[in-house]
């Protein structure tokens, strides 16, 4: 049955609804980032660029760098961005666009996502201008609501017990990202457990006019802690995206890591004097691994 008009959307000229992007303009590797004005500064390393394209808030280059095909793409803030993007991204591999047919299981393409993201650390020991990659990713906000994510039952352990913490009326979800590409992309990263809150504000734990539901939320998230076999788990950092990147790519099968410039510390209470530094160390990070 091939999927209507209505559920996969392309443009007049063929291109998905809002990434704006046909099948051929893509790389099988991609860097994404929440702000359109870091794409040119990744992009400005590349030998060349072959495509530039924009919509909304997705800015795309795709090009050259030391001869491997890059492309570059900004999202926007919150996981609800990330449901179009991953979505969007895999119908242009994954999806044959004249027959609106899924591609068969032996011909589907497995992607390969790395985030570059600013966050901000939960705990003391987490330094303002360091790197830290997303082990386990646990998401406040609601899109796996949604979809039949399978969580193990260690993630599910942790997620029912910061339901419980933050006594929340839902259960949050938990995801190891995939282990290869993080031990890649994040070698001497400091390894975390990234915490994706629906909001930069109250989901935060940030105080500006309004009082907060739960006035001790950043104690909270702060000691948290679940024991297993595997040892002791806490939350490490707070960002926008990261659940929602490895729950999808979990269920779509693409290879996903999350790499976060701390720019701010909660338990000191500091932010970045030179958080585009941090930013531009991991970009030459991530490029030169990649
Ligand atoms: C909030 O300032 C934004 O910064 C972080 C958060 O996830 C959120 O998107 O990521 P980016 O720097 O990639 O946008
Ligand atoms: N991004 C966030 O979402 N939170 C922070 O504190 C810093 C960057």
């Amino acid at each position: 049955m091939p999927i209507p008009e209505s559920e996969l959307i392309l443009n007049k000229d063929g291109s998905i609804y809002h990434l704006n992007l046909l099948p051929d303009h893509l790389s099988d590797t991609i860097i994404t980032v929440g702000d359109p004005e870091r794409v040119p500064l990744i992009s400005q390393h590349f030998d060349s660029i072959e495509t530039m394209i924009s919509k909304r808030e997705f800015v795309t280059h795709v090009g050259y760098y030391k001869g491997k095909r890059l492309t570059v793409i900004s999202t926007g803030m919150g996981t609800d961005n990330i449901d179009i993007l991953l979505n969007e991204l895999d119908a242009l591999v994954n999806i044959d666009f004249v027959s609106r047919e899924p591609r068969p299981q032996e011909e589907r393409i497995q992607l390969r996502i790395v985030r570059v993201g600013t966050s901000g650390a939960l705990q003391a020991d987490i330094p303002v201008g360091s790197h830290l990659v997303t082990e386990h990713a646990v998401g406040l906000d609601s899109l796996m609501q949604f979809y039949p994510l399978v969580e193990t039952g260690l993630e599910v352990e942790v997620a029912t017990g910061i339901q419980q913490t933050l006594d929340l009326p839902y259960r949050p979800y938990c995801v190891r990202g995939a282990d290869l590409i993080r031990e890649q992309l994040g070698a001497g990263m400091i390894v975390g457990n990234t915490l994706t809150c629906p909001g930069f504000y109250g989901p935060q734990g940030r105080v500006l006019r309004l009082d907060l539901r739960q006035p001790d939320l950043i104690s909270r998230f702060q000691n948290f802690r679940h024991q297993s076999a595997e040892g002791e788990f806490r939350l490490t950092n707070f960002e926008m995206e990261t659940a929602g990147y490895y729950g999808l790519g979990r269920m779509l099968g693409h290879e996903i890591v999350s790499l976060n410039a701390i720019v701010a510390n909660r338990a000191t209470g500091e932010f970045a004097t030179n958080a585009e530094a941090t930013v531009n160390d991991l970009i030459a990070k991530t490029l030169d691994r990649i």
